[in-house]
């Protein structure tokens, strides 16, 4: 089934509009490196009209009641899992996502779901200061800026419209540059299910010119941001040279999983591989370093190595298809880059590059120095470390060694050693006996470290998303 492109115009104020210059940029597919769309580049002034129609939406919108604006939610989650196999070509075309891996329809759509009846922050009150009635008061923040990734568009559009608007914002979504179309899509879903003008505007185009302008956009006054921690810097120092907005960021990661060797290593070697090939190794929380105890090393390597190179590449509109290609040309040449560094300093297990187009054969590094470039820099591919350790400290010293800290897991059957192991491990989340993609959507998740600021989940996006308040009533004779 070929997808049908239904609209390459931005979503601003309600209305489908070409750029205001109608310039345009080239889509290409990651499975043939063909045009597939030409798709309008929001200009400055496209981003002020978007942000001055949020505004403009925010007082009435604000002003519903959850239980008003959850309708609109509900509507938009029905509407986003019976589009299902139409999101799930759209991304398989721009960005190579195999479909037989599309879950993200229907885990985007729980979001709003879940956000529709959503349990509110409460504000709090207070006798403790005599003489006063202390309250606070949970509000919207105004106008919401997302900036969201390529690896998977859909799950970071939903991740952060469905809290954002539940409190009562109005929101400015940037695509990225790779995989715009899903949320043209989902644009056109928002209007058939009837959002008030404004609520809701979807962008296309650059960073450098669209989400630089939003990031320093005067009336934007929060910024939720998924990408890199290069343009995580990039955005921080424009949010703060503005007018210091409130930023949610979501950036890259480096995961360690520590394997002791009483563990189940059938089990640490299937998880362990799943996670870095999940997506052609393109997401953030991939396990990419992976520390085994020496006793069991070689069995742990063999059994890793069968699971990851039995793959099935190929076209991802496939059903049988389980690794489709890096999302572009860039994102090829850099992991490809990647891969030459390691032949330097580490010993290559697996076969030599032989994949066409944008594919990327599973590749294995053991031994790989705790300095090199590889064990420091996110790959952002199906490329992962393996080395060896001998005791507990060295294994948590060397998975601390780096300046991220999204996620991390260790393997062992001894309950004080997972407990210790995952108190000491400087991540937002730490799987024990599993490992990423997380299964908790209740549970935090978010970054230490360079991995980010704040926490997302279905208990904590929403108070992020929102100001508190104090009031300080004086009380005559109280
Ligand atoms: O990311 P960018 P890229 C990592 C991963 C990958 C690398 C590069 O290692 O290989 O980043 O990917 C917008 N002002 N991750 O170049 O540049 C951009 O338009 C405002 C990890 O695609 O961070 C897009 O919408 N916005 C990550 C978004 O930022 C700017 C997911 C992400 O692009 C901007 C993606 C600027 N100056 C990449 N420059 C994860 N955490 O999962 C770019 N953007």
């Amino acid at each position: 089934m070929t997808s049908k492109i239904i609209e390459t115009r931005l979503f601003i104020n309600g209305e489908f509009r070409p750029s205001s210059n109608e310039e345009t940029f080239d889509l290409p597919s990651a499975r043939s490196g063909e045009l597939l769309a030409r798709v309008y580049e929001a200009t400055n002034e496209d981003v002020n009209d978007a942000v001055a129609a949020a505004k403009t939406a925010f007082p009435a919108w604000a002003a519903l009641s959850p239980y008003e604006r959850g309708r609109f939610l509900v509507k938009l989650a029905d509407l986003i899992s019976e589009s299902h196999i139409e999101l799930a070509h759209l991304e398989a075309e721009s960005m190579g996502r195999p479909v037989s891996s599309y879950f993200d329809a229907v885990a985007g759509s729980k979001w709003f779901r879940y956000f529709s009846e959503a349990a509110y922050p409460q504000g709090s009150s207070s006798l403790n200061t005599p003489g006063y009635i202390n309250i606070t008061l949970k509000q919207p923040v105004g106008v919401v800026a997302a900036i969201i990734p390529w690896n998977a568009p859909l799950v970071f559009l939903c991740k952060k419209l469905a809290p954002a608007l539940a409190a009562g914002n109005a929101v400015v979504l940037k695509s990225s540059e790779k995989a715009p179309l899903t949320s043209l899509y989902v644009a056109d879903l928002v209007k058939k299910a009837g959002f008030p003008p404004g609520v809701v505007n979807i962008l296309s185009g650059h960073g450098p010119g669209a989400g630089a302008a939003l990031a320093s956009h005067m009336d934007v006054r929060a910024l939720s941001f998924t990408g890199s921690n290069r343009t995580g810097k990039l955005i921080s120092k424009m949010a703060t040279d503005s007018n210091m907005k409130k930023l949610i960021f979501e950036l890259g990661g480096k995961s360690p999983a520590i394997i002791f060797d009483d563990a189940d290593v059938d089990t640490a070697a299937r998880d362990t591989q799943f996670s870095i090939h999940l997506m052609s190794g393109q997401t953030c929380m991939a396990n990419s370093r992976i520390y085994v105890h020496r006793n069991i090393a070689e069995r742990f390597l063999e059994k890793f190595k069968t699971a990851f190179t039995s793959n099935r590449m190929g076209d991802p509109t496939d059903p049988n298809t389980n690794q489709g290609p890096q999302a572009d040309k860039i994102q090829h040449a850099t992991v490809l880059r990647y891969i030459e560094m390691g032949k330097q300093t580490g010993t290559l297990v697996t076969d030599e590059q032989s994949a066409p187009g944008f594919f990327i054969n599973p590749t294995i590094f053991i031994d790989v120095p705790e300095d090199s470039q590889i064990m420091k820099e996110e790959i952002f591919g199906p490329v992962v470390t393996i080395n060896t350790f001998d005791t507990e400290a060295e294994a948590v010293a060397n998975a601390n060694n780096t300046e991220y800290g999204l996620y991390a897991a260790v393997y062992t059957k001894d309950l004080d050693r997972a407990m210790r192991v995952a108190s000491r491990l400087e991540a937002g989340t730490v799987g024990v006996n599993c490992t990423s993609p997380t299964k908790g959507d209740d549970t935090p998740f978010g970054g230490q470290k360079g991995s980010g600021l704040q926490r997302e989940s279905y208990l904590h996006s929403i108070e992020t998303f929102m100001e508190t308040k104090s009031v300080l009533i004086k009380v005559v004779g109280l």
